[in-house]
This record gives C-alpha cells, sequence and structure tokens, in this order.
C-alpha cells in the first residue's frame, strides 16, 4: 500500500536522528551514536524466514479513536462488539509478525462507559482464527471478569451483560490459556467508566497502549518474526510497542497526535504488558495531571514527571504543550525507547512562546 511505502521511507530518513534527537533532549552523549534501526545481534546470522504478506495494512490503533465524552445523566445500555482475530502485520517496515487482535487494531477499541451503564458485549471469533480468545474486564465485577462466559472459538459468537459499578480507566484483554502469549501478540485495551458527573473538559483526547513483543529474532531483524516463548519467560521482550508498531505514532508514521499551543491534552495510557511496567513520560513536557492507575475518583497527582503504569492498568494525564514542537511520548525505561521501539510523538502547532522557551538560535 502507498503509505507502507512512504512510511518506510520515513522510519528510514529519522532513524538516526530518532535516536540523536532523544538523546539531545534527555540523556546527553551516550545514545548520540545509536543507530535505532540496526539489529542488536551483529555479526549472527539471522535464521528468520522471509517477511510474510500482511493481512491488515496497519495495526496501530489511530490514538484519536475514541467516542466522545459522555453528556447524559441517566445510565444506559452500551452495545460493544468485539471480533478477535488472529493477523499478520508489520511491527516495522519488512518485519512481519502473526498478531492476535480485537478488532484487528492494537490495542483493541476504546470504550466509553459512565457508572451504572450496563455493558453488552457481542464478542466473535473470527472463522479465519486457530485459537479461541475471550475477554476479561476490569471493569467488570464476576468471575474472571467475563472471561470464561465469553470464550469463543473460531467462528463463534456470545454475548455477556455485566453493569460498571466504580469509575476508572480499565484494561481488558484476552484471557484464556496462554494469557501472556495473547497479551503479547496484541489483545489488549481500554474501558474507560467515567464518574456521574463525567470528566473535566478538555481540547484533545488521546489514547495509546504498550505491549512488549517476544520473538525468535531481535529488534530490526527482517523477515518473519515467530512468536518465542523463552524469553517471554525470561520477560527479555524483542520489541516494546506503542500501539502495536514500532515509532508508528506521531509525525514519523501516522501523523495523528496535534494539538494547538493553547490547547489542554488527555491522554489514557493503558499498558497490556504482559510483564514490564511502563515509566510514561513526556520528553519536555510534564503530565499537569496524573490518575495514577487510572483510578477517577481519587485526586490527580500534579506536575508528575514520570510516572509509572502497571501491566494490567492504565493512567489517565493530562498536559499542555504551551511550546511549539515535538513532544517524544515514551517509556522512560529509555532502551525500550532507543532499541525496542516505545515512541510516541506528539505535535503542538502554535506561535513561537519565548517568554517560556527562548533558544539562542531560534528564528524570529
Ligand atoms: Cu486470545
Amino acid at each position: 500500500m502507498t503509505y507502507t511505502t512512504t512510511r518506510r521511507r520515513v522510519l528510514q530518513g529519522m532513524a538516526v536522528g530518532t535516536a540523536g534527537a532523544l538523546a539531545g533532549c534527555t540523556v546527553g552523549a551516550p545514545l548520540d551514536d545509536v543507530q535505532v534501526a540496526e539489529p542488536l545481534n551483529v555479526g549472527f546470522e539471522p535464521s528468520l524466514a522471509a517477511a510474510k504478506p500482511v493481512d491488515v495494512d496497519r495495526v496501530a490503533a489511530d490514538p484519536r479513536d475514541i467516542p466522545k465524552p459522555i453528556t447524559r445523566s441517566k445510565p444506559a445500555t452500551v452495545p460493544v462488539e468485539l471480533e478477535t482475530r488472529e493477523a499478520v502485520a508489520e511491527i516495522e517496515p519488512d518485519v512481519t509478525f502473526q498478531y492476535m487482535t480485537f478488532n484487528g487494531q492494537v490495542p483493541g477499541p476504546f470504550i466509553r462507559t459512565r457508572v451504572g451503564d450496563t455493558v453488552e458485549v457481542t464478542i466473535r471469533n473470527h472463522e479465519s482464527s486457530a485459537m479461541a480468545h475471550n475477554v476479561d474486564f476490569h471493569a467488570c465485577r464476576g468471575p474472571g471478569g467475563g472471561a470464561e462466559a465469553t470464550t469463543v472459538n473460531p467462528g463463534e459468537e456470545k454475548r455477556l451483560r455485566f453493569k460498571v459499578t466504580y469509575p476508572g480507566a480499565f484494561v481488558y484483554h484476552c484471557a484464556v490459556a496462554n494469557v501472556d502469549y495473547h497479551i503479547s501478540s496484541g489483545m489488549f485495551g481500554l474501558i474507560l467508566v467515567e464518574p456521574e458527573e463525567g470528566l473535566p473538559a478538555v481540547d484533545r483526547e488521546f489514547y495509546l497502549g504498550q505491549m512488549e513483543v517476544y520473538t525468535n529474532g531481535a529488534a530490526g531483524d527482517e523477515g518473519h518474526h515467530e512468536f518465542d516463548f523463552e524469553t517471554m519467560a525470561a520477560e527479555d521482550p524483542t520489541y516494546v510497542l506503542i500501539n502495536g508498531e514500532k515509532y508508528a505514532i506521531g509525525p514519523q508514521g501516522y501523523d495523528e497526535m496535534r494539538v494547538r499551543t493553547d490547547e489542554t491534552v488527555r491522554i489514557y495510557y493503558a499498558v497490556g504488558g504482559p510483564n514490564q511496567f511502563s515509566s510514561f513520560h513526556a520528553i519536555g513536557g510534564v503530565w499537569d495531571e496524573v490518575y495514577p492507575q487510572g483510578s477517577l475518583a481519587s485526586e490527580p497527582h500534579r506536575y508528575v514527571q514520570t510516572t509509572p503504569v502497571l501491566p494490567g492498568s492504565a493512567a489517565v494525564v493530562t498536559a499542555r504543550f504551551p511550546v511549539p514542537g515535538d513532544y517524544k511520548l515514551v517509556d522512560h525505561a529509555l532502551s525500550r525507547v532507543a532499541r525496542k521501539g516505545a515512541l510516541a510523538v506528539l505535535r503542538a502547532e502554535g506561535p513561537a512562546n519565548p517568554d517560556l522557551f527562548d533558544p539562542e538560535d531560534g528564528d524570529e
């Protein structure tokens, strides 16, 4: 597809620049020479099969794809349709992987509800699947969060109704046997339960999800990467990804996280894991508010530089970006950024703001 070619060129062009810029912003010289696109196993003969044809051109969810804030003042029934689908897609150009997804995207669709709502889930397992799948909602009080009740074999469909009774941002994920394998392949997402009074209004909302991928190759090795249970058991991921693809979100990839310098921004950050927590940070920014663990019933923390987001949890953060430019959203365990893919970029556009930030070589 056209965008793939475009994205490949852009990625190749920005490979060194990303690490250089990252180093310049945060950690100084040691990363200056890092070639982020270079495989880690230099000198080792890769033994991967050739890259496979993709089933899905783009597996990274659009971070803007969020239902609008809820304005109603009474509970309602919220229909949710989930289709579990196994699909080959690219982690980065010329690197393919067999993902498992909810609705063909990573993370799965953003589900928006309000305290007191009844969620009516229809889960369908695509007939092309090789495995059974299900869904465990952390917003659901009930055995397995609904996992057993929603287990569907290929071609099968089931329904579950449950009531959401407490506010917050909660992860959902597949929870069949080998749950870690399924989450690591992309089967997680976020369900928001708004408090009765709703959330404070913001100008923009974005949705991102982080996970680790464990394969039989090294990051950047071209070809088809098979899932690897040994490195998963050792918790030594090949890739750590935001929205399921390396460096996908931002002007270097799908250029969708654009804001104005006078806008307030809310980000829902879900971590599927399955094993590693994220140290979520905006390079050049600060989280004006953080609702740790997505706990919207608690008072937010203020002016937080880096917030942990545990596997199977989420953070809700708000921020402003009053100086124009690119802001790298990272897991501040920075080897995951420079070498394993954990980077998204938000671009803030607007007039220069020399009162706040005045570089000597800045132009007029
Ligand atoms: Cu599954």
